[in-house]
């Protein structure tokens, strides 16, 4: 594993727009929209995935969680899975996501609820929020307040609305009102909740860098008291974060374009946030180091196999080499190179797998396309180590793997020189 600053904590593909909870099994949850690579604006942003930590800075993929492919009712061309959120109620997982039904995108928003009995797979689509939505209705986040009552905001194009929710967490109770005191409103908003005081934060409408600012209330609902600014321009047009609290500690989870230079390829970051001792929110402090440890490291999957390059087959200029005593694959810059590894094993029963590249890359962000049994996973991140023999990189995806030793993974040409050593695969049991 390569010591690298944890900002942006993420990585291996291009993620956004980070909603923060920790759930019943103690463990952080990022639910994240997926700038997709190349991009086209916030056209083709799709295929939900869901990070998951136990000490703040070791992420674990969970997997993509909901598609556009996923959705009946929505646009049929795809795309536009921007914002989410997700929130639990006696015993469900309800995923909110902002997505249009129509070809006319940001006139026919709405907000699509998928539900599972687990925090990180197995939701199903059901459909969309009745009475809601048409124009720049996005972002939904919804707040479960300690005496399970929930709530819904959302907006963006300067107008926030709220609503509390029915028991079935699939309807409004009565109707949305705008939210009051709110200055310079943009879109992102967030709430929670500390020492009794509300907390709503937006992105405002800073021109070339979106800020957020604050309000609190002592209801859900407002109105509202503006507090201030307490997230400075990242550098990226968008401003998108939440706030959540992990073994005593607040943060801040947002998104930059550090990565990419690219203002729609994005990616999530996560600095502390403090209080002042009257309950408001410092600036908080934008760091390329990231947080620090809150708990033990994660032990290795019990279930993790290793693949070593030799045991690869290269092939459109892509060569097996032994540099400084590694065996890698190399040459995978040229357009047609590949890299195959054959009977991949899924597990008894398949389902989803952590798959980590061991890698050396001297260029500032290398890329490989990543297909899983004919399936294109798209493009995934290597960032330089520093040069071609160091191999201390490490990236990947947790994709499905079928049952059975007869997976095949392939890595085919991106962009840049980057050299593979080997690979693992930690089935999730799933
Ligand atoms: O990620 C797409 C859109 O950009 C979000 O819905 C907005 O909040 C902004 O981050």
């Amino acid at each position: 594993m390569s010591m690298r600053n944890m900002n942006p904590a993420i990585t291996s593909i291009y993620t956004a727009d980070p909603s923060a909870h920790v759930w019943e099994d103690g463990r952080m949850y990022i639910y994240a929209s997926h700038d997709t690579d190349p991009a086209r604006g916030c056209d083709l942003m799709d295929r939900y995935h869901v990070f998951s930590s136990g000490d703040m800075v070791s992420w674990r993929d969970e997997g993509e969680i909901l598609g556009s492919a996923d959705v009946k009712w929505g646009r049929p061309e795809g795309g536009f899975m921007w914002a989410p959120d997700c929130a639990y109620k006696n015993g469900t997982y309800y995923f909110y996501y902002p997505h249009p039904s129509g070809s006319d995108w940001n006139h026919t928003w709405k907000i699509g609820v998928a539900t599972s009995t687990e925090p990180a797979r197995g939701f199903t689509d059901q459909g969309y929020i009745e009475g809601l939505g048409g124009f720049s209705m996005i972002d939904p986040a919804v707040f479960v307040d300690e005496d399970n009552r929930a709530y819904m905001y959302y907006g963006g194009g300067g107008t926030c609305e709220a609503g509390e929710m029915n028991g079935d967490m699939m309807s409004i109770r009565g109707s949305m009102q705008e939210m009051e005191g709110l200055e310079d409103f943009h879109e992102a908003a967030w709430v929670f909740k500390r020492n009794g005081v509300y907390y709503l934060t937006y992105a405002d409408n800073l021109e070339g860098s979106n800020r957020m600012r604050y309000a609190t209330s002592d209801q859900p609902l407002g109105p509202w008291t503006y507090r201030g600014i307490f997230l400075e321009p990242t550098g990226c047009p968008t401003t998108h974060g939440s706030v959540a609290e992990f073994k005593g500690q607040w943060y801040l989870f947002y998104h930059n374009q550090e990565l990419s230079g690219e203002e729609t390829l994005r990616s999530i970051c996560i600095d502390e946030l403090h209080f002042n001792p009257d309950g408001s929110i410092r600036t908080v402090v934008q760091t390329r180091e990231g947080v620090k440890p809150a708990g033990e490291a994660p032990q290795p999957h019990p279930e993790m196999k290793v693949y070593a390059a030799a045991d690869s087959e290269a092939s459109g200029g892509a060569v097996i080499i032994a540099a400084e005593g590694v065996s890698a694959v190399a040459g995978l810059e040229a357009a047609d190179a590949c890299c195959q590894f054959h009977e991949v094993d899924g597990g008894v029963r398949g389902g989803r797998a952590e798959i980590r590249l061991q890698y050396a890359a001297a260029e500032p962000l290398s890329k490989l396309r990543l297909t899983v049994n004919g399936r294109d996973y798209s493009l995934v991140n290597a960032p330089s180590t520093g040069g071609t023999a160091v191999f201390t990189g490490c990236t990947g995806l947790t994709v499905k793997l079928e049952p059975g030793s007869g997976n095949l993974i392939t890595w085919t040409a991106g962009r840049g020189d980057i050299r593979i050593c080997r690979m693992t695969v930690s089935p999730l049991g799933d």
